[in-house]
């Protein structure tokens, strides 16, 4: 009963209930049917027949708005002269494409200006924003604007990945309304620019639904409801930077290994929503662990392990972070004390985390 107090208290009703929807919703990881040329699921009204709360409707669409304009830089990115370098760099010192700063402005001016926000938190900038109170709301964003940097400028998949949070204290926002822990996230997501563009998102305590932007009409429409990993694990993949192999910990190293006596296929994209999206979708196991040079792993807490962490677990998946500062911990359980802060991310379906984890206890 947990999870539907959690979508209940959140003012989500399961599942679309309102307009007569539920009905005619489809269940477990189907196909929406019925997308014929009259009637359209589009995010928007699909906000609105499944939460009762404005405001969190209202800023969910901003954010599918700034992925709209995103994809839509990267789609004209060639023409319109948006590859190649900024000249600044970011908040680990990274140097900034010209597409990720473009995104950023994108996502902070479409979350700045919904009015649902007080305090944001983007891959791009070292401090957090805090909106001035003329503009503040209830939540709380962190997000990597276009997360894949070394996939921008080759016309490779790179994607959004957001985290909200509901901010507790009365009063102007500060950076420890979005410190918290991963349990504390009300809704996640990412949308990722591929072949499509396709915008995933999950609500704590319900389920992980799909939309696809359709470029013509210029909105994002429903195509699936309550993703689940496939049955049994799925296709047997993993999925690593291999390179880094010298460096990781036993138990990574015999796992991979293993995946590689048992006829598992290696499939690494480098962008970490399409590595994910793949996970989740055909199974198998994505894993970026802590190794000798970077003992933190290279992936963000809030804006990369805790927002995939969330839809990985709501799609029936296991997230943790192997060990990690002594030990093998729930990522969704990390307590961030920086914003910038990383992680290992171990994430996939449970027939292969788990192999991990029965390799860090023994
Ligand atoms: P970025 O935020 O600088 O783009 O880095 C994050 C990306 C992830 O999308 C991806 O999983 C990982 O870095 C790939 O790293 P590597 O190039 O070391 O394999
Ligand atoms: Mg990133």
């Amino acid at each position: 009963a947990a999870p539907e107090a959690a979508h209940a208290a959140r003012g989500l009703v399961s599942p679309c209930a309102p307009f007569g929807l539920a009905a005619n919703m489809p269940k477990d990881n189907m196909q929406v049917e019925n997308m014929d040329e009259a009637d359209f699921m589009t995010l928007g009204r699909w906000l609105m027949g499944n939460t009762k709360d404005m405001e969190l409707t209202i800023l969910m669409a901003q954010l599918g708005l700034a992925c709209k304009a995103t994809s839509r830089a990267c789609a004209k990115a060639g023409i319109a002269n948006l590859f190649g370098m900024a000249g600044d760099q970011n908040s680990s010192g990274d140097d900034q494409k010209k597409l990720d700063v473009l995104s950023n402005d994108i996502f902070i001016s479409a979350l700045v200006n919904s009015g649902a926000c007080s305090v944001l938190v983007s891959e791009e900038n070292e401090e957090p924003i805090i909106v001035p109170a003329e503009k503040a709301g209830r939540f709380c964003v962190a997000f990597d604007p276009l997360d894949g940097s070394s996939n921008i400028d080759c016309n490779v998949s790179t994607g959004t990945i957001f985290a909200v949070y509901e901010k507790t204290t009365p009063g102007i926002g500060t950076t420890a309304d979005i410190l918290r822990t991963g349990n504390d996230i009300v809704a996640a997501g990412y949308c990722m620019y591929g072949a499509a563009t396709e915008l995933v998102i999950c609500f704590k305590g319900s389920g992980v639904e799909r939309f696809a932007l359709d470029p013509s009409l210029g909105e994002f429409i429903h195509t699936h409801t309550n993703v689940q990993f496939p049955e049994g694990g799925g296709k047997k993949i993993y999925s690593c930077n291999e390179g880094n192999s010298p460096n990781w910990d036993l138990p990574i190293l015999d796992y991979i290994n293993w995946c590689k006596e048992n006829q598992y296929a290696a499939r690494y994209v480098g962008s970490m929503v399409s590595d994910v999206h793949r996970t989740i979708l055909y199974g198998g196991i994505f894993v970026y662990p802590a190794d000798k040079k970077s003992p933190n792993g290279k992936l963000r807490v809030l804006y990369e392990g805790f927002p995939m962490a969330l839809i990985c677990e709501t799609a029936g998946g296991i997230a943790s972070t192997g060990m990690f500062k002594g030990s093998v911990q729930r990522m969704l359980d990390l307590v961030p004390t920086n914003i910038h802060e990383r992680c290992p991310v171990i994430l996939g379906s449970p027939r292969d985390v788990n192999m991990v984890l029965e390799r860090y206890r023994s």
